[in-house]
């Protein structure tokens, strides 16, 4: 089994708590910060077995994880070999599909940042004094280059995202460790922890156990989309209002319901009981029952293009659900900024930022998050000729974007999209090490 003592918490699970902080920062005495890491931060780190102890619950959890420039300004010997990780999120942004760096927050602008310190928990005032006690330990040895807030959305929001739908319902589960809900991907443990079964990359013995951490600050345009969607309800579906065209045309770009109900088991109107239960939310394979391999010309159920298929096409590639892919992350992400003001939803422009603070950890950066972007979400012939980009998070270098399927009558028809509803604000790749490595490597 996999040493879960020693595996930071947050990367197969999640740390799970409603609000987070990101402390962005910048070494400036490394031998003072390595006695400190060991001393003050080292014991606050929460493993995984911590994560999983419900009945024991830690208030506030803490994981830590390095940029490549912070490995080599820590003087870590040997590199971890994995090239999108060495050259940083900034030498990737075109080949992301970002316009560029203009929208990007500064600080992600360079390869400066050295780490990151995740902070967890269930109370802001929790959260803010453990904040406190980080900056009061690491004082004198760090710049904090960045941070930012993010926090569950209020009342019956909770769990979903800023455009409304039901997120962290599909994550895979690691052969060993979890036992799959039905339609849960099983992946080898290597997809996700380095030097694992699964992961024949060649890596120093210290990251064994470790994983790379992708972070995007992803602006979402929701007052935006809103009003895309009530301007372009399908009208091709009889019997449906109006508001509930435009309601399942956000769910065709989605794959989901805002229920977190797939659109391919519910075509034509969301179904909540179904999206509320785990055992059936995540039970499809985009085949027909008793097929292994998906109708590569209907998309009457759900488009090729929207965002659950575009990222995990499960049966449209043919492998049986045993098989992994191999381009499977687990995902962690959490929501930033305020609810839509009044304000902004009746001027359907956004004023103030929201988004989500996108957190995704895999073995290899390259099979992982910046495939799925680029070779899937970016790439308008994949699944098929003809799909065009993912209407959600597809970014086309900022020029437009045209997405096929999303009228369930009319699968030929292009829609082009008026802006990207989702917009990158930049980020950068980190690696988080197992807590032994941090004790033995990184520390003194
Ligand atoms: Fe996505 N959203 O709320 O709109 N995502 N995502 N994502 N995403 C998923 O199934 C969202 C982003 C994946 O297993 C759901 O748990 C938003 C990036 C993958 O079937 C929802 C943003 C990448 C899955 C969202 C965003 C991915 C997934 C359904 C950015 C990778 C699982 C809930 C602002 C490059 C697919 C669920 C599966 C699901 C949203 C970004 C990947 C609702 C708002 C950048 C692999």
């Amino acid at each position: 089994g996999l040493n879960l003592s020693d595996i930071q918490g947050d990367i197969l699970i999640g740390m799970k708590k409603n609000t987070e902080f990101f402390l962005f920062f910048t070494i400036t005495d490394v031998a003072k910060f390595k006695q400190k890491l060991k001393s003050s931060v080292l014991p606050m780190v929460t493993s995984t077995t911590q994560v999983l102890n419900t009945a024991n619950p830690i208030s506030t959890m803490l994981n830590i994880a390095f940029s490549q420039t912070g490995l080599s300004a820590l003087k870590v010997a040997g590199g971890l070999n994995d090239p999108d990780f060495s050259a940083g999120q900034l030498a990737n942004a075109v080949a992301l599909g970002d316009p560029g760096s203009d929208n990007w927050v500064s600080a992600f602008k360079s390869t400066s940042i050295h780490g990151v310190i995740l902070l967890a928990s269930d109370t802001t005032d929790n959260l803010q004094s453990t904040v406190a006690s980080v900056r009061r330990a690491l004082a004198g040895t760090i710049n904090e280059a960045y941070s930012l807030n993010a926090a569950a959305r209020p009342g019956s929001m909770q769990g979903h995202e800023h455009f409304g739908y039901l997120d962290g319902i599909s994550n895979p589960a690691v052969q060993g460790f979890q036992s799959p809900l039905p339609g849960q991907a099983v992946i080898p443990p290597g997809e996700i922890l380095v030097g694992e079964t699964g992961d024949d990359v060649q890596r120093p013995a210290w990251a064994k156990d470790g994983s790379f951490l992708v972070f995007r600050q992803l602006k979402q345009l929701v007052p935006e989309f809103n009003k895309f969607l009530s301007d372009n309800p399908i009208t091709t579906v009889p019997g449906l209002t109006k508001q509930q065209g435009s309601d399942l045309l956000g769910a065709r770009m989605m794959g989901r319901w805002k229920s977190g109900a797939p659109v391919f088991l519910a075509p034509t109107q969301d179904n909540p009981q179904l999206g509320a239960d785990p055992h059936r939310n995540n039970d499809f394979t985009y085949a027909a029952p008793g097929q292994t391999v998906s109708d590569s010309t209907d998309q009457s159920k759900c488009p090729f293009a929207a965002h659950i298929r575009k990222t995990r096409p499960r049966a449209d590639l043919g492998l049986p659900e045993s098989k992994s892919n191999s381009h499977h992350i687990v995902r962690g992400g959490i929501p930033y900024g305020p609810e839509v003001s009044q304000a902004e939803a009746s001027s359907h422009t956004t004023k103030t930022e929201r988004g989500l603070a996108f957190v995704a950890y895999q073995a290899n950066i390259g099979n992982g998050f910046s495939f799925l972007q680029r070779f899937w979400a970016d790439n308008s012939a994949f699944l098929h000729q003809n799909t065009g980009f993912d209407p959600i998070v597809g970014e086309n270098g900022g020029s437009p974007r045209a997405v096929f399927g999303l009228d369930p009558k009319n699968s030929t028809k292009a829609t082009t999209l008026p802006m990207d509803f989702v917009v990158s604000r930049g980020g950068e790749y980190f690696f988080s090490p197992s807590i032994s490595a941090i004790r033995n490597t990184l520390s003194a």
